[in-house]
């Protein structure tokens, strides 16, 4: 595709290179770009990560599968590497294109440095089904790293349907499975289906120049990597099966298995080898004699043009993977049957059986049924033979693989995928299940929530629409709100300025509203003096824009007007101030916040006013509600979990512990509408213990 197109080729040489050694990175008609790996690298990112953990793992072969702490971050690691490699390569690329499981948080390393790329990744391999992708300790990373790109491509659609579903169960993302596209806060991706091809003329050339090697018997073909997922001990006993069941072919077939090494520092393969080797002894010990063995397995590469040889003379290819993402065997063999065609067994677990239809499938654990299809490709006449195959080329000629990077690249260069606004139905879904017909508590933040985010706080105020759509809220008299800020207490309360809510200032620190005790947490005097201290401290580095926020016990270090470069040093210095003044340091947008070390967070505010209105056994009377858009809230959706239903608002750059993620201020308002609208239920929050 590069020689053709021209381009850059990001990738690991594949070899541990040694001191002072140096790959070439001179090709005809593109770049390369080689990512060095070192030892560790090798043992953790490559062999551990990405071929012990996902590679067993998305194959559904959970057995297989090791999860390991140290191997994920040194694949996190790497992948970061990749990004910056990228990065500095391809800044201004038309297109990143990301192959493979290997690289699957690069897209997010990408994105979170340079917004406006255009990303897209292709994953060669199956996407499982959500039981099975939820075994992983970092499925939501995983998941967030992909939906980071413009284009998801997978080979077949239940590998696309499966990645949806987990975007779905798994980050609450908002799925549309028909135009499929997937928004994850404010991220929007496009899912497709491409279908790999191969150099369909180049095998047809091959096959026709290849030697002709004079053979005895009828020739059963298997053709694989050395891998677990290939299905060679089952296609062996498939055989020896077809032996016992069908002896007339006892003397006049054989199985010609080819495999290629791979992988070997892996103990698995090295196991799987010694199991193949014994079995093959085993089968040939049974059937041989003195002129004719019924295996004949070699262990190495072959090179092209003699393999399309092969592919050419065999009467059947065998391909029986236990599960692949698509199979190129398959597709080479046809590509081959140049004369006297041959019969394609392939298994319906390999992504190539969804468009091969004319091929024999089997079932590979199936071994009487394996056994059987062979036999009928053995004794299939001609004109069946020639139909099959037919078809089938006609179609891997067509869909060859100059016509999937087209066809990818093509999809690649649409505009940015959107969603329309989240729908009633949408909300109706998430959120009826949970609110039942309960009373509804409903939690939320001021600023990045219910107003866009603005250069001053001063400035940030309630649009008439999302003041209608709060009144219909708390209106209710099944329905209670509260607004839960960073903002000191009288400040959001007068800048919100309706009577009938909870308010709670600065964190939560201090609360205030109809049916509660007024609260100030009691170890806040202890810091007046000190946030005095703290405030003069900040001032003093306040420079080109920035400004502190002083709020009775806490403070705010605003450097949104900071010149963006110069950001990071301000927040830089402002936490290390209120460190030594022996406050806590939390970053929000444009923003660090001082609070002082108690313990008590949005969290722990939203606790206690469930508890002083509602009693200690809140969760039997009321359902809640929180939403929120920063780092503090983050504190509330963890504490929250399994307590109340949670949404994060805004940029998804960051990960979130919140159930769903809404992209904007406006979908807020849609939820606060769907709140204010739903049926009325019978009991109020106080009374109801339904
Ligand atoms: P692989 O798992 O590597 O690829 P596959 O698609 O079967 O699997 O390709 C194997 C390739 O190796 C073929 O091109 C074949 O010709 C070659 N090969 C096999 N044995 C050989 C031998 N003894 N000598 C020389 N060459 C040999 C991953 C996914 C697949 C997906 C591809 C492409 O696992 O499901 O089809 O990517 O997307």
């Amino acid at each position: 595709m590069l020689r053709r197109r021209g381009g850059t080729w990001i990738g690991w040489p594949g070899v541990e290179l040694k001191k002072g050694e140096r790959v070439s990175t001179r090709a005809d008609a593109y770049r390369i770009a080689p990512v060095p790996l070192g030892e560790t690298d090798i043992a953790r990112y490559y062999h551990g990560f990405s071929n012990r953990t996902l590679w067993p793992l998305f194959h559904s072969l959970p057995g297989h599968t090791q999860f390991v702490r140290k191997d994920w971050n040194v694949y996190a690691d790497v992948n970061e590497r990749f990004a910056g490699v990228a990065m500095r390569h391809a800044r201004d690329a038309k297109l990143v294109w990301i192959h493979d499981y290997h690289l699957m948080l690069t897209p997010e390393f990408m994105r979170r440095a340079h917004p406006e790329a255009r990303l897209a990744f292709f994953l060669h391999i199956p996407f499982p089904p959500f039981d099975i992708f939820r075994l992983c300790p970092w499925d939501k990373e995983l998941l967030r790293g992909l939906i980071a790109c413009d284009l998801i491509g997978f080979q077949i659609e239940n590998y696309a349907h499966n990645f949806m579903d987990c975007a779905e169960q798994i980050l609450g993302a908002r799925v549309d499975r028909e135009a499929m596209i997937i928004e994850d806060g404010d991220r929007v991706a496009r899912v497709g289906v491409f279908p790999i091809g191969i150099e369909f003329d180049l095998f047809q050339e091959q096959a026709m120049k290849a030697r002709r090697e004079s053979q005895r018997e009828r020739v059963v073909l298997g053709v694989d990597r050395l891998d677990y997922t290939k299905g060679i001990p089952e296609r062996i006993r498939a055989f020896e099966r077809l032996l016992e069941l069908h002896p007339r072919h006892k003397g006049n077939v054989v199985l010609l298995q080819l495999a290629v090494p791979s992988r070997s520092q892996v103990t698995e393969y090295r196991e799987l080898k010694s199991e193949i080797d014994e079995l093959v002894g085993q089968v040939n010990g049974r059937f041989a004699t003195s002129t004719w063995s019924p295996i004949r397995y070699l262990y190495r590469s072959f090179p092209q043009e003699r393999l399309c040889g092969l592919y050419r003379d065999a009467d059947v290819a065998l391909v029986t993977p236990l599960r692949d993402g698509m199979n190129l065997v398959a597709k080479e063999y046809v590509a081959c049957q140049v004369d006297d065609p041959g019969v394609l067994v392939l298994s319906r677990m390999a992504g190539a059986a969804e468009t091969m239809r004319e091929a024999l499938q089997v079932n590979p654990f199936d071994l009487d049924g394996t056994a059987e299809a062979i036999h009928r490709a053995l004794t299939m006449d001609e004109e069946e033979r020639a139909s099959r195959i037919a078809a089938m080329r006609r179609r891997e000629r067509r869909d060859d693989v100059e016509a999937w990077v087209e066809h990818f690249l093509a999809a690649g260069n649409e505009e940015a995928a959107h969603l329309d606004p989240i729908s009633e139905r949408e909300l109706q879904q998430w959120l009826r299940g949970y609110v039942k017909s309960y009373p509804l508590c409903l939690f939320l933040d001021y600023d990045g929530t219910l107003t866009p985010l603005v250069s001053h706080p001063s400035k940030a105020k309630l649009s008439k629409e999302m003041r209608e759509a709060l009144m219909g809220c708390s209106r209710r008299v099944d329905t209670d709100v509260s607004i839960v800020s960073g903002r000191a207490l009288d400040d959001i309360r007068k800048i919100v300025g309706e009577p009938n809510l909870v308010y709670a200032g600065n964190h939560g620190l201090e609360i205030e509203g109809p049916e509660i005790a007024r609260f100030r947490h009691q170890d806040l005097v202890h810091y007046e003096a000190r946030a005095l201290e703290l405030f003069g401290a900040l001032e003093a580095i306040a420079n080109e824009g920035a400004w502190t926020e002083a709020k009775g016990p806490t403070l705010t270090f605003h450097i949104r007007e900071v010149p963006e470069a110069r950001q990071a040093r301000y927040a830089q210095k402002a936490r290390a101030l209120m460190t030594e003044h022996g406050y806590q340091a939390r970053d929000a947008h444009a923003a660090v916040e001082a609070r002082p070390p108690i313990g008590w967070d949005k969290g722990r505010a939203v606790l206690h006013i469930l508890r002083e209105r509602y009693g200690p056994n809140w969760s039997e009377r009321v359902r809640v509600i929180y939403v929120g858009d920063d780092q503090t809230d983050e504190d509330a959706f963890r504490f929250l979990a399994g307590l109340a239903m949670t949404f994060r608002v805004g940029s998804a750059d960051t990960p979130t512990g919140a159930l769903h993620r809404l992209p904007d201020v406006e979908a807020v308002r849609r939820l606060l509408d769907w709140v204010g609208m739903r049926p009325l239920t019978e009991a109020t929050p106080t009374q109801s213990s339904l």
